[in-house]
């Protein structure tokens, strides 16, 4: 690496007068806007698999849920984790460096900070969403990684989990905890080779999937070529060539925020229905009853079909003292909450955003994470999986057990939350279950909630405490709050600045849907 080559490949790449900062889910913004942070991405992804000994990196260009003329960039760590969090900075101030020489003067003062060794030849891997603008931020990015001589492969558009599955593949290549062939035919085969032996000799029905247009389209159906036929998968909204149809009108956070189907989906009473976001890590099903009226399953409804079947496989194929435990935020309805409390289950409430949930699941031999919007998975402790993998069980019903569950232990992609793979794991449930979804739906009643959001003078003068269940700042806001909640019955409400928005959100649930939606306009009167 050459100072000359640095400093002359950043130069295609001017920043534009504007502040960056790498946050809950990398950079994200205008596409227009990105490409001096994209290649100044790369760098740190250079700097990042040196730091780790040459372990391979990999960097997402997505902008997930976000409208089409968005886009992002986030770096997955060595085993398909999201960046620690203490180098969110470093791609911040590179992000912002001034000039094409302060770029390179910031990337050399990080190699003698961590006392880097210049011999380790750095490993990146990268993919994107479907996006018009990805192609030219994954040039951004090709340029950066030549720049500074880094052994690169691109995956083209693939899901984010995707991407996070393959880096944790190539870095356990050979050893003890290798997790799979680093390839996308690898993922498939994964995944399906578990599906199809949970599903031998079962059938039930069918799912219709949108893909809201996004990447998760025809990667689900190339998983679908895997597939036995015990379900079958309809393929909605997967017009990735019309880049304006991208998280438009479909997709998990349309049907979420507006608690409505798709317009584009004619529901039948009691089918399951289900949607992806734009970059395939999250997922939410829904279906209408008999008098067509909408129910939405969402993330806490999945953590607790989850957490309960595979803690009754656990039980059942005679392994004990094996820990379950189930991460929300602040956004999980109250009653998943006490539902999951009621299966005798431990409950950790943590700040949104996945590296929270995922880093809260890791105490736990088997840790389930779902935010409520659909973003979550299981995973399964190392100490665990050998548990599951040697147990010697003691009669032909824990035989079976013990099958389906290292079934499932290989179905979940652990590095990250992965709508695919939460779409088949759910299939299987309901499936042993022999379950229509208005009976998953009727484990508990969610609270009617409301989620607004307030555009207020300066977010940051909002900072919260007890994983964002409390306001500390403005002082004195949130004894208001408190007196307003006490007013209704079952009530619950918070205020948290949002990471990825200029706005502070408002969330509030009670008793009864009016209840909840006053009681969320009156918390939000209350904000400037
Ligand atoms: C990001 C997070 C998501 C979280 C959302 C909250 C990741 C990969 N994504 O999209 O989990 O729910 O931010 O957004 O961590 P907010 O802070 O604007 O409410
Ligand atoms: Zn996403």
């Amino acid at each position: 690496m050459s100072q000359e080559a640095v400093i002359a490949a950043s130069g295609a790449y001017p920043k534009p007068a504007q502040t960056f900062q790498y946050g809950t889910a990398g950079f994200r913004m205008k596409a227009d806007l990105l490409p001096s942070v994209v290649f100044r991405v790369g760098l740190l992804a250079a700097l990042r698999s040196r730091y780790k000994g040459g372990k391979v990196i990999g960097v997402m260009i997505t902008a997930s849920h976000n409208p089409p003329a968005d886009n992002g960039v986030k770096l997955i760590d060595p085993l398909g984790e999201m960046l620690e969090s203490s180098w969110e900075a470093y791609g911040t101030a590179l992000a912002n460096a001034d000039s094409d020489q302060a770029v390179y003067e910031y990337y050399t003062q990080l190699e003698q900070q961590f006392n880097i060794d210049k011999s380790v030849v750095p490993q990146v891997i990268y993919g994107s969403d479907t996006r018009e603008s990805s192609p030219a931020l994954v040039q951004a990015l090709k340029d950066a990684l030549d720049a500074v001589g880094v052994k690169s492969q691109g995956f083209g558009a693939v899901t984010t989990p995707q991407l996070h599955y393959v880096v944790r593949c190539l870095n356990t290549q050979g050893t003890d905890e290798a997790y799979g062939e680093p390839t996308l035919e690898g993922y498939y085969k994964k995944i399906s080779t578990a599906f199809n032996q949970l599903m031998a000799n079962k059938s039930n029905g069918s799912v219709t999937v949108d893909c809201a247009n996004g990447v998760g389209g025809p990667k689900l159906r190339e998983l679908q070529k895997y597939l036995n036929n015990s379900i079958e998968v309809t393929v909605t909204n997967d017009d990735t060539e019309t880049f304006s149809k991208l998280n438009s009108q479909s997709g998990a956070d349309y049907v979420k925020t507006n608690q409505r189907l798709p317009p584009s989906v004619s529901a039948q009473p009691l089918a399951r229905y289900a949607s992806l976001d734009g970059d395939a890590d999250r997922i939410v099903y829904y279906y209408v009853d008999k008098s067509s009226v909408f129910h939405l399953l969402d993330g806490d409804k999945i953590a607790t079909l989850a957490a309960s079947f595979i803690g009754d496989l656990i039980h059942s194929s005679g392994i004990t003292d094996l820990s379950i435990g189930v991460v929300q935020t602040a956004y999980a309805n109250g009653s998943s909450t006490a539902y999951i409390e009621k299966l005798g289950l431990p409950t950790v409430c943590t700040p949104t955003g996945v590296k929270h949930l995922h880093h809260a699941a890791l105490a736990y031999d088997c840790g389930v994470y779902f935010e409520a919007n659909g973003h979550g998975t299981v995973l399964f402790s190392t100490d665990a999986l050998k548990r599951i993998f040697s147990h010697q069980p003691a009669s032909p019903a824990q035989d079976a057990a013990l099958t389906d569950l290292k079934n499932i232990t290989e179905l979940i992609n652990q590095t990250v939350g992965d709508a695919l793979s939460d779409l088949l794991l759910v299939e299987v449930i309901l499936a042993h279950k022999n379950w229509t979804p208005d009976l998953w739906d009727a484990c508990y009643t969610d609270l009617p909630n409301r989620l607004e959001k307030a555009e207020v003078e300066d977010r940051n003068a909002y900072k919260t405490t007890d994983a964002e269940r409390k306001l500390t700042h403005p002082v004195g806001l949130q004894e208001q709050i408190d007196a307003l909640v006490g007013k209704y019955q079952q009530a619950r409400s918070f205020v948290r600045p949002s990471g990825t928005e200029n706005v502070v959100r408002v969330y509030a649930e009670a008793a009864t849907k009016a209840e909840a939606d006053e009681l969320a306009q009156k918390v939000k009167a209350l904000l400037h």
